[in-house]
């Protein structure tokens, strides 16, 4: 989201807070903080709704609706570029604890990860989803015309694609994006009213997921659980209750071309500062690992797996350094704080297993680093890792490709991401729980000619690069025009 608010610590997150600027909207006098993120979903959107004067709504302080013009005029921005409407719809502590972080995050992504052991259900929970999902929807058709499209992101709207649909013109096209992977039907099973959420989704006309796996899994739930809906698995379609849904697979990229050009401009000075930092001795190899704070990351996983690297490697001590910078993320979930203690803890045994007078071979943060500092990491890291267990598509591995712009670096990506399908070929494969084949792996990454190296690189970045943000939103609005003009073939991307 653009403009930040009180809440942004507990939202999602694509960017950094690196450009923040606190201005006022004349004589109203209140106090914007404009964020402008890296890349990501944002970086894309803004530019679509610009041009199509659209209105975003979206959870924060709803006092006011936010002509964005008004709010690009305190940054320098020309005032006659077409603009939108941003409207804030504000919750209240209850709503923000039962919708954020109960349904949403102790039902739905622990699910949806094929984590069913951490499904929590408390009472109200999915009554607060439901009024939430209500009030978007309510708040959509209060803008919605026959010829609007409304396009929902994410897990946090299950229910109100189905409460649009029901209010807004038949003409009017609603689609969503579900950032995150779709489970098993034998896990889909501990859903909770997960009837609910099935005919919530099924009143978008277009539900798009990253990768065909998803997809599928979704259709074989609605199979399962929804008996009266006619599931087409060739056309990809689900007809229920006189309405028809389609379901595709479109991955999703990141905005390569920032992060190559933030990487170019990243100098020596700053990698040596950061290094001085985080006392890192100077020409150490160096391995990176970015991400939030979430037991679906496989971090536990991959502090194990280097120990042992460590343990069988003693040469290589002293020598590779491997910084993990992890950001806190839904702390007030006993699952998150549970997990972070792990975590903290697996890093100071390791250190001081291994650790001298003068080097450590984890460096932990959960420093925000600016936007800057992120770049010089990625693009100076020998390697990442990124061994999640279960992850929608893992944007990481794809900003650290595009920053890597002298081809010399090498990435291990775990196999259950939805970005190992696009990127595993040229990218060193790792399954997150065998320890001693992951170790290898490190080895292997540490190892590898440079020829071998420069030439997955090279690979990696073409795949990366060939299929950015922007191809991304290209392929999103074909599926939309074709659905809303009522055509059913594929778009040729
Ligand atoms: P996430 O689970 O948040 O996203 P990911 O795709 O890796 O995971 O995106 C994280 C984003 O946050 C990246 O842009 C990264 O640079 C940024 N980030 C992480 N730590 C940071 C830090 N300390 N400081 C600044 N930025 C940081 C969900 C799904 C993913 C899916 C995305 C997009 O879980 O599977 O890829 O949505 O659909």
């Amino acid at each position: 989201q653009p403009y930040r608010h009180e809440y942004d610590t507990e939202a999602e997150t694509n960017g950094n807070a690196d450009t923040e600027t606190d201005t006022e909207t004349g004589s109203d006098a209140a106090a914007i903080s404009v964020d402008e993120p890296t890349g990501g979903l944002t970086a894309g959107l803004d530019p679509v709704l610009q041009e199509t004067s659209g209105t975003w709504i979206a959870w924060g302080d709803g006092d006011a609706d936010f002509d964005v013009t008004d709010a690009r005029d305190c940054v320098g921005v020309p005032p006659d570029e077409e603009c939108y409407t941003l409207r804030r719809i504000d919750l209240s502590d209850d709503a923000v604890d039962s919708y954020y972080r109960g349904f949403s995050n102790r039902v739905l992504w622990p699910l949806c990860h094929g984590f069913a052991e951490l499904v929590e259900e408390r009472a109200d929970d999915f009554e607060w989803y439901r009024t939430v999902n209500a009030t978007f929807a309510d708040a959509v058709a209060e803008h919605a015309s026959s010829e609007s499209v409304v396009w929902l992101q994410d897990y946090h709207f299950a229910l109100a694609p189905r409460m649009i649909r029901e209010s807004i013109p038949s003409s009017a096209t609603v689609a969503q994006f579900w950032h995150i992977p779709w489970p098993s039907p034998a896990t889909f099973e501990y859903c909770p009213d997960g009837e609910q959420v099935l005919e919530g989704l099924l009143g978008n006309d277009l539900l798009g997921f990253h990768v065909k796996r998803y997809a599928d899994a979704f259709l074989d739930c609605v199979r399962r659980y929804l008996p009266d809906a006619a599931v087409d698995r060739d056309r990809r379609t689900v007809r229920y209750e006189g309405h028809t849904t389609r379901v595709v697979a479109t991955p999703m990229g990141v905005d390569a071309d920032s992060y190559d050009q933030r990487a170019r401009t990243a100098d020596a000075d700053q990698l040596h500062s950061l290094f001085e930092r985080y006392d890192i001795p100077q020409n150490v190899t160096l391995g990176l690992g970015v991400d939030r704070l979430d037991y679906t990351k496989g971090i536990p996983e991959r502090l194990t797996a280097l120990e042992r690297f460590f343990e069988e490697n003693p040469s290589w001590r002293g020598e590779f350094t491997f910084v993990q910078k992890a950001t806190p993320s839904r702390t007030e979930i006993p699952a998150y704080a549970r997990h972070g203690d792990l975590v903290r803890s697996e890093v100071d045994r390791i250190n001081r297993r291994f650790g001298t007078d003068d080097w450590q071979p984890i460096v932990y943060t959960e420093d925000i680093l600016p936007a800057d500092d992120l770049c010089a990491l990625y693009r100076h890291a020998d390697l990442l890792i990124v061994s999640s267990l279960c992850d929608g598509m893992n944007l990481v591995a794809q900003e650290y490709v595009a920053a890597s712009v002298d081809g010399d670096g090498t990435l291990l990506l775990s196999d259950r991401t939805g970005a190992h399908e696009r990127l595993g070929e040229n990218a060193i494969s790792i399954n997150p729980t065998a320890v001693d084949e992951f170790a290898d792996r490190i080895e292997d990454a540490l190892t590898l000619s440079p020829r071998d190296r420069t030439r997955r690189m090279d690979a990696l970045r073409t795949t990366t690069f060939e299929n950015d943000i922007d191809a991304w939103m290209e392929t999103q609005f074909e599926w939309l025009s074709q659905v809303h003009d009522g055509q059913r073939t594929a778009p040729n991307s």
